[in-house]
């Protein structure tokens, strides 16, 4: 009876707390008695410095947070007292901040957070928040952290009408037509969000900008919105369209080693400054998917990375120059990025990053790295990863990236020997950097939740929290942010947490295994259309291309009897992915084309394999839905039926991938498709598929 009534009780005051996802992973939730004691006993008070915006946001935020976490109102002191929060500026820490508890025989304990800014004293406020939310011990602690990149960015592909490229959770956060005049409530949440997770800065708008975004007009909208970021430590970026000059200057010419071009870009510069003094800089996707850039008048990414670099250079900021280049007529995409910038390095300017995706042609579920990345040792790299889900189900379906983003952090180059991981080629370890930097294609939108689904939160988190520390694991990273965006329970996080860690390697296998690659239906990219051929369009953007179904076999030739992509690589990985013994399963279709019997590690055929891949992909969608209906005790009813019907969706696609690769595979191979448990449930005609 006592047990039923709890139950009663206890449902009641989860749904009295029904949530929209909107507070993110800063719920601060009221703690447990006995916790919140503990917390109570060790701060008592906090002596606060106030010296500009952001040391008042500092204990702004803890007072609210431990009160909503205790029920405490905490006091305020000037004088250091016993049980007291202190913060501390020192300029001997470079970068970063400590946070240590002190035992004084006069004073008492008190925990101290130096830094030697206001900004790395607000990380180390939420850090201490962070632990407490996680309901650890901060009784005893003894932290130091630094941030292994210097810049950590989100990339907004946001529109001036307000759509975003490739978002799937509303509208953009912008509201151009109202700035600079009337201000909105989320710019602040955005930024203390970001702050939160170590994020420094953001790119506003799409990388395909328009030269609208750099006029007068749009530079007092954009100081606006800068003002706000700048006291929670986010500088902004702008994306730069570089017919800039011709369309909006109204010069003849955008031509890189034009004097007038170059006037105008050293003006452009002096006016953003103005408006913007700490303006972080540039990115520019050029001679990329049609948009204009310095090939267009025969010159080269250095000439056009250096105009702009020089433009900036006065004020300090700094141009992501895009490696993300490809040709209609080139026989391998995934070479040409390195074809086209190796021959290049040693000459930008030192205020040039060369922004490189994590894998060779474009944010698949699975790449393996960018050649790029331990190659160009002469130019700061930066990676980029997209965290907007556009070839991992939208925000329809559940994926978490950490995997994914530590896969490629932790890839081995081999450039300086085993051990040269991806991470380490970046961060200014392996070569002199001088510009260290990370980006992260925003998934966030106006939407209540922020990010459409909300465990697509976890991917906005984990890529602030691996920015800040390429070596946490995807695991650890889950478990920080279940904690805090749902419960302590373990009896909610394992399983949850079992499901995130698989959910990537779910999407692979019911999307493209093996090493597959692009096999997305047209233009908008959620779905499978591997027999897409439209006779006009480019032959790269069609998954044949990718695929090369034919009757001996499945995948790309990349050996170096094929494109030789290989080479491109340090040995031994070249060798390792140019044998097809050796190279790893997961790719294995990314570098060979492979006969439908060969035999794989398991004994099974290619086509046996690539079934059981799909099909492993489907039930590991169903096990989702499974894990999830079992947390129902432990969350809000809100956000508890909003996955539950996302992962009713995600299994339904996760079918349809399997049927319609599957089905059209099997006209190639000509076998039986072996599941043990089930048939397709489509057929090719359903697909809508009656001739390819
Ligand atoms: C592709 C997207 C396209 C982007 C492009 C890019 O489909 O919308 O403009 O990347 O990164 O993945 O520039």
């Amino acid at each position: 009876m006592k047990n039923i009534l709890l139950f009663i009780l206890f449902s009641l005051a989860i749904n009295l707390f029904a949530e929209d996802g909107s507070r993110l992973w800063l719920r601060y939730e009221l703690l447990s008695e006995q916790i919140s004691e503990n917390y109570k006993q060790i701060i008592s008070t906090v002596c606060p410095i106030t010296y500009s915006e952001t040391t008042k946001i500092i204990t702004r935020e803890f007072l609210s947070a431990f009160e909503d976490m205790t029920g405490k109102r905490l006091n305020l002191s000037k004088k250091r007292t016993g049980n007291c929060l202190v913060f501390l500026i020192d300029k001997k820490i470079e970068k970063g901040y400590s946070i240590q508890t002190q035992k004084d025989n006069k004073s008492g304990i008190s925990i101290l957070i130096a830094a030697a800014d206001d900004i790395n004293l607000l990380y180390g406020t939420f850090h201490l928040l962070r632990l407490m939310q996680m309901q650890g011990n901060i009784s005893d602690l003894n932290i130091v952290e630094k941030p292994a990149y210097d810049r950590r960015i989100l990339n907004h592909w946001d529109n001036i009408d307000g759509t975003i490229e490739r978002g799937y959770a509303g509208r953009s956060l912008w509201n151009w037509e109202d700035l600079p005049e009337k201000s909105d409530p989320r710019y602040t949440e955005y930024a203390r969000a970001n702050a939160s997770i170590g994020i420094n800065g953001t790119v506003l708008n799409n990388v395909n900008a328009n030269p609208k975004f750099i006029s007068r007009e749009y530079l007092i909208k954009t100081a606006e919105i800068a003002n706000i970021f700048r006291k929670w430590g986010i500088r902004v970026y702008l994306s730069v369209n570089f017919s800039s000059p011709s369309e909006l200057g109204g010069l003849p010419t955008s031509d890189p080693l034009n004097k007038e071009v170059r006037r105008w870009w050293k003006e452009k510069a002096k006016e953003i400054y103005s408006f913007i003094p700490d303006f972080g800089g540039f990115l520019v996707k050029a001679n990329s998917e049609g948009l204009p850039g310095p090939q267009d008048f025969g010159r080269t990414h250095v000439d056009g990375a250096n105009l702009l670099a020089e433009a900036l250079e006065p004020y300090g900021g700094i141009v992501m120059w895009r490696a993300f280049v490809y040709d209609a007529k080139s026989t391998d995409r995934a070479k040409q990025a390195y074809d086209e910038f190796m021959p290049l390095d040693g000459r930008f300017h030192k205020n040039v990053i060369i922004q490189v995706k994590n894998g060779p042609i474009d944010f698949q579920p699975r790449e393996p790295l960018h050649p790029l990345f331990g190659a160009m040792q002469k130019t700061p790299l930066m990676i980029e990863f997209q965290i907007t889900q556009e070839y991992l189900g939208f925000s329809k379906q559940l994926a978490y990236l950490a995997p994914l983003y530590v896969e490629c952090l932790q890839s081995d180059t081999y450039a300086k020997g085993k051990g040269s991981v991806t991470a380490k080629c970046t961060d200014g370890t392996l070569f002199p950097q001088t510009i260290t930097a990370i980006a992260g294609v925003a998934n966030t939108g106006n939407d209540s939740n922020w990010t459409g689904h909300h465990f697509a939160q976890a991917n906005w988190y984990c890529f602030g929290r691996l920015a800040w520390n390429h070596e946490l694991t995807s695991e650890h990273i889950a478990d920080e942010w279940l904690r805090m965006t749902f419960s302590n329970e373990t009896a909610f996080i394992e399983p949850v947490k079992r499901m995130m860690a698989e959910s990537r390697e779910a999407v692979v296998n019911y999307m493209m295994p093996l090493g597959l690659a692009h096999l997305f239906a047209w233009e908008h990219h959620y779905g499978p259309e591997p027999w897409l051929n439209i006779p006009d369009a480019r032959p790269d953007w069609m998954p044949s291309y990718y695929h090369k179904a034919d009757a001996i076999g499945l995948g790309f030739d990349r050996t170096h009897a094929g494109s030789n992509a290989v080479s491109q690589y340090f040995p031994p990985l070249s060798t390792i992915y140019d044998q097809i013994e050796t190279c790893p399963e997961n790719l294995l279709l990314w570098f060979h084309h492979v006969p439908w019997n060969y035999r794989m590690q398991n004994g099974n055929t290619l086509w046996e394999n690539l079934c059981r891949k799909y099909q492993d992909g489907v039930e590991a969608a169903r096990e989702f839905q499974k894990i999830w209906d079992k947390t129902a005790f432990f969350i809000d009813k809100e956000r508890f039926e909003h996955v539950q019907s996302k992962l009713k969706v995600q299994t339904r696609d996760a079918i349809w991938w399997r049927d319609a690769c599957l089905l059209y595979f099997q006209t190639f191979s000509r076998q039986p498709i072996p599941y043990e448990q089930e048939r397709p449930v489509h057929t090719l005609e359903e697909l809508n598929v009656s001739k390819f």
